[in-house]
C-alpha cells in the first residue's frame, strides 16, 4: 500500500465533479449502510446538478441495504459496468484494491480520473485527487462537506424519503452503532440533528436496517453462542458459524450480522471475534473492541486484523483468511494468546 491520505482540498473534489459529465459512484463490495448511503448520497447529489451519475452496489447485497435505493436507482456490478462515456470515477469509504475487485480492472483504465472520499486509516492510490479524515465518524460526513461544498441542498425534490439527507443519514448512523460508538462525537450529532431536521424518519431505518431479520438469525446465533470460548483471561472471546451451521441452518451471511456484538454486553470482554465460513475453505472474520477509560482501544483491532490481512478501524475490523474455520480459528486463537494483556 502507499502512503494513504489526502491529497488536495475538498474544493479540487467539488470542481473535478463539476467539470465531469457523467460519473460513475462507486464504494467496497458487499455494501454496508455507509457504502450505500454514500453512494445513494452522492449520485442523488450529481443527479440534482444534472450530471449523469451511476451508482453502483457490488458483491453480495444485503436486501434490507437494496432497500434503501429507489427500484432501478443503483446498478449491480459486475453485471453491470460503468459506461464508456464516464468520465469521472468518485471512489467513496474506501481505497483498498482488494475491496473494489469487481470494478478494479475498470477503475486501473480511469487511472488519473479517480477522485475519492475515504474516513479508513488504510487504502491504496485508487483515487489520485482524495479527501481522507479519520476523524470522521463515516463517510456520509465527510460527503456531507463536499455535498455543502457543492451548493446542493440535502433534501431536493421535497420528499424525505428517498433523500439525498436520508442516504447521508443512514451510513452516519450505521457506522455508529446508531449514535453508540465514541465516534459519535458532537459534530456527528450536530449533522444529524441538521438531517432530522428536513424530516429523516430514523425510526422506519432502525426498522429496516436493524430489525428486519429472519426467524433463521435466532438459530445462527445459538450456533455462534455454543461454539463460544474465553480468552486472555475472560476478557476475550472466540465464536465461529461454520459452513455446516450455515447449511444446517439455512442462515447465510446476511442473517449473522452484528453478532460479532452480542459478547461485548459483558463487562469483562474488551475483544470479540467471530469466524464464520460463508463457503468452505473461506474464512471471514469480524473483530470488535472497546474503549478503555481513557478513551484509547482495549485492543486496537484494526492492526489486530493487518496481520489477517484485513484491516478496518481501531475498535471494528475485519479480515478473510482462505483456509477452513477450524485452522482459522486456530490461528485466531493464537494471536490472541500472543497480545499483550490490554488495560481497561
Ligand atoms: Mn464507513
Amino acid at each position: 500500500m502507499t502512503k494513504y491520505e489526502s491529497t488536495c482540498e475538498m474544493r479540487t473534489i467539488a470542481d473535478r465533479l463539476r467539470s465531469a459529465n457523467r460519473i460513475a459512484v462507486i464504494s467496497h463490495a458487499k455494501p454496508d449502510g455507509d457504502a450505500a448511503g454514500s453512494i445513494l448520497a452522492a449520485a442523488r447529489a450529481l443527479r440534482s446538478m444534472g450530471k449523469r451519475a451511476d451508482g453502483f452496489f457490488t458483491g453480495v447485497v444485503d436486501p434490507n441495504i437494496h432497500a434503501l435505493a429507489l427500484p432501478g436507482e443503483v446498478l449491480i456490478a459486475p453485471a453491470s459496468l460503468p459506461d464508456p462515456e464516464t468520465d469521472l470515477a468518485l471512489l467513496l469509504d474506501t481505497g483498498s484494491w482488494s475491496q473494489v475487485e469487481p470494478l478494479d480492472v475498470w477503475l486501473k483504465s480511469m487511472a488519473g480520473r479517480v477522485v475519492g472520499l475515504d474516513h479508513h486509516a488504510r487504502g491504496d492510490g485508487i483515487a489520485s485527487d482524495r479527501v481522507v479524515d479519520c476523524s470522521m465518524a463515516s463517510c456520509t460526513q465527510l460527503l456531507a462537506q463536499l455535498i455543502d461544498e457543492l451548493g446542493v441542498p440535502f433534501v431536493v425534490a421535497g420528499s424525505p424519503r428517498f433523500s439525498i439527507a436520508e442516504a447521508l443519514f443512514v451510513g452516519l448512523a450505521t457506522d455508529t452503532g446508531w449514535f453508540r460508538y465514541q465516534s459519535a462525537d458532537a459534530a456527528v450529532f450536530k449533522l444529524a440533528s441538521r438531517l432530522l431536521s428536513l424530516g429523516v424518519h430514523k425510526v422506519a431505518l432502525v426498522q429496516l436496517l436493524d430489525e428486519n431479520g429472519r426467524p433463521v438469525r435466532l438459530a445462527a446465533m445459538a450456533r455462534a453462542l455454543s461454539s463460544l470460548t474465553f480468552h486472555m483471561n475472560g476478557r476475550a472471546t472466540v465464536m465461529s458459524i461454520s459452513h455446516l451451521d450455515f447449511a444446517q441452518t439455512g442462515a447465510n451471511s446476511d442473517d449473522v450480522g452484528g453478532i460479532v456484538n452480542i459478547p461485548l454486553a459483558i463487562g469483562s470482554i474488551v475483544l470479540s471475534a467471530v469466524l464464520t465460513e460463508t463457503q468452505p475453505g473461506i474464512t471471514k472474520i469480524s473483530f470488535r473492541s472497546k474503549p478503555d477509560s481513557t478513551g484509547a482501544p482495549c485492543v486496537n483491532v484494526s492492526e489486530f486484523a493487518s496481520q489477517f490481512g484485513g484491516g478496518g478501524h481501531a475498535l471494528a475490523a475485519g479480515a478473510k483468511i482462505k483456509a477452513p474455520i477450524s485452522d482459522a480459528r486456530a490461528a485466531i486463537h493464537a494471536a490472541i494468546s500472543a497480545l499483550a494483556e490490554p488495560s481497561k
